[in-house]
């Protein structure tokens, strides 16, 4: 099974369908690869003022979110089930998100998402109603809408049919715990800046080891975290030497 379905819970739809309109995710929605649903809790709300948000028990500052309207969005947005599905919100208590996750949850058919406002939920809704908790990372937003549109750009561009086949390629070698390579384009020069020669000339495959070597390079000077875990060739080790060698 592929993801197909993906569904969020926002208090700002608009929000989310606007931004996964454009682009990559835009055309994916638009070719029928996957669809996009959005559930507000709002919308399950049964008194006048449509309350989603109540004061905190213990006292403190702002709302959190009501258990009722969430747990009811999400049990609408589960209905039909396609396949295996599953319910993970946004916050920065979750699992950290990286491109293995995002990879494993390619494989279900559904994926709910739960973007959260105000200082959070109820927790008894992540306990019960949710499978999984995820987080962009160790900094704080002001809501899950921008963590779930990366999740779905993020997945999107995982799934068959969405990129072209030298994108998927290029994408499947790089995320092998690299970083990108420099990348330029006209005019030659810049402020005295020349583009590096190999790339001038039209040798493919010098041109393929240089871009190697800068990947190596940067992600041991940028982020030697990557390398601890990415058991360099014979090959690379040479082209990572030879890069800490050029810089004198
Ligand atoms: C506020 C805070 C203050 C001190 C110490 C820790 C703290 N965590 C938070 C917090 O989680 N605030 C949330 C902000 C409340 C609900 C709305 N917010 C939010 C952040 N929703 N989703 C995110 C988020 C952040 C990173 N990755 C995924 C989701």
């Amino acid at each position: 099974m592929v993801l197909t379905r993906f569904d969020i819970v926002t208090l700002f739809p608009e929000m989310v369908t606007a931004a996964a309109n454009y682009g990559v995710t835009g055309r994916a929605i638009e070719r029928g690869i996957v669809s996009l649903s959005v559930w507000n809790p709002r919308d399950y709300t049964h008194d006048r003022h449509k309350t989603v948000d109540d004061r905190p028990y213990g006292g403190g500052p702002g709302m959190v979110m009501k258990y009722q309207p969430l747990h009811d969005a999400v049990m609408d947005a589960k209905q039909a089930p396609v396949g295996n599905s599953k319910v993970v919100c946004l916050s920065p208590q979750g699992k950290p998100i990286t491109q293995a996750l995002l990879k494993d949850a390619s494989q279900l058919s559904q994926l709910v998402l739960v973007a959260g406002r105000y200082e959070g939920m109820d927790e008894r809704f992540v306990e019960l109603d949710c499978d999984e908790e995820w987080s962009l990372g160790d900094y704080v937003i002001s809501g899950g809408e921008l963590a779930a549109l990366i999740v779905i750009d993020a997945i999107t561009r995982l799934l068959p049919g969405v990129l072209g086949d030298a994108d998927s390629a290029e994408q499947d070698s790089y995320m092998a715990g690299l970083l990108d390579c420099p990348h330029y384009t006209r005019p030659e020069q810049i402020n005295g800046r020349a583009v590096p020669e190999v790339l001038m000339g039209g040798n493919h495959a010098d041109i393929a080891r240089w871009r190697l070597k800068q990947s190596l390079g940067r992600t041991w000077q940028r982020r030697p975290d990557l390398l601890k875990n990415n058991n360099l060739d014979a090959d690379q080790e040479k082209l990572l030497k030879e890069f800490i060698v050029e810089l004198n």
